[in-house]
């Protein structure tokens, strides 16, 4: 075996080390952010390990269940929320948490107050977990204004101020692929380890995808644009339907495999299903950073600027030529209204 493939067996990238990299390439930088991955990950190995064991819950008493004691457990989505909302306070880093199963935001106590907001979905796809259908965390970091006075506003800012996203999957394996706002990396966990290794560097999604992912059930309510998306324009080979109903494991599909994911606005949904700040954003970040766009069906999704906490948008996102055939699309359908 050669040194290099020795080297790149034994030069363990851990995700701490990665980022540590990254912020040394700015000279301000002092550690926080790192600080603060550092916690979102563990809550990330803490998501991973109730889901794998989630199961067992019934046997064993785990969270959703009554336990052997006879006390009520947890559902996971609140237990993971939980999880996250101590691991961000206790960072040090946090000023503002948005997150999924909360009705409103939480403002961190000046003693413990940091400069991040961190919006996020703790436990995306929680109606897969009975079925052991993978599911996932998404969450979008932005940079509060003025520490010392935050504000709602400082959390509904266009997702192009995003300063990093990013979301862990719960399948197969567990991985999570994070930007910092250069390129997309993926780092897989290690079981044995409990560290997050790079093993996906520099994650590009293909030009151009040969998969559709969209909830058919709802195409009765579809407009004419939406019911075309799956139709390539140049009268190629049909593309194939794969949909998990996981908005983070049909998002990694699409980023890996290449291809269209929708959650498209319809006549019973105006507004689609998915939540603009840690849902949307995060993944529509991710896309642009690999090279791939994400489209409302009338603007690029990260223009969007949120007027409250959890609103919704419609979303269509994946490789770059897709998406262009989807906006052209609906600028054909625009110019035909009278
Ligand atoms: P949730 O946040 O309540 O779990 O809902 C979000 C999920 C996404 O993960 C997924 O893309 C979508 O809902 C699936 O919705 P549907 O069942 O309507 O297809
Ligand atoms: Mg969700």
């Amino acid at each position: 075996m050669d040194h290099a493939a020795v080297a790149h067996r034994t030069d363990l990238m851990t995700i701490t080390r990665h980022v540590l990299n990254e912020q040394s390439k700015h000279p301000e930088s002092r550690g926080d952010f790192t600080i603060l991955l550092s916690h979102i990950v563990l809550g990330c190995k803490f998501v991973c390990s109730a889901v794998n064991k989630a199961g067992l819950a019934k046997l064993i008493g785990l969270a959703g269940e009554t336990n052997v004691q006879g006390e009520e457990q947890k559902k996971l989505d609140v237990l993971s929320n939980e999880v996250f909302i101590k691991a961000l306070i206790s960072s040090g880093r946090t000023c503002i948490l948005v997150s999924e199963e909360d009705e409103e935001a939480s403002f961190v106590e000046p003693t413990n107050r940091g400069r991040y907001c961190v919006v996020f979905d703790p436990l995306d796809g929680s109606s897969n977990i009975d079925c052991a259908v993978a599911v996932g965390t998404i969450f979008g970091i932005y940079m509060v204004k003025d520490k010392d006075k935050p504000t709602l506003d400082d959390v509904l800012q266009p997702g192009k101020n995003l300063l990093a996203a990013g979301y862990c999957l719960y399948g197969s394996s567990c991985m999570l692929v994070l930007s910092t706002g250069n390129g997309v990396n993926g780092f897989t966990l290690d079981p044995a380890l409990g560290e997050f290794l790079l093993t996906h560097l520099d994650i590009k999604i293909p030009k151009k995808g040969k998969i559709y992912s969209v909830n058919e059930g709802n195409a009765i309510n579809w407009d004419e644009s939406t019911a075309k998306c799956k139709f390539p324009k140049d009268g190629s080979s049909p593309k194939s339907l794969r949909y998990v109903g996981s908005m983070v494991a049909d998002v990694h599909r699409t980023l890996l495999y290449g291809g269209i994911f929708m959650y498209p606005a319809d006549k019973k949904s105006p507004n689609g299903k998915l939540r603009v700040l840690y849902e949307v954003f995060p993944m529509s970040y991710l896309m642009e950073k690999a090279g791939g766009q994400a489209f409302t069906g009338k603007q690029r999704a990260l223009d969007l600027v949120p007027e409250n906490i959890h609103d919704r948008s419609s979303i269509f996102l994946g490789s770059y030529d897709d998406i262009e055939e989807i906006k052209a699309l609906y600028a054909a359908a625009e110019e035909k209204k009278p």
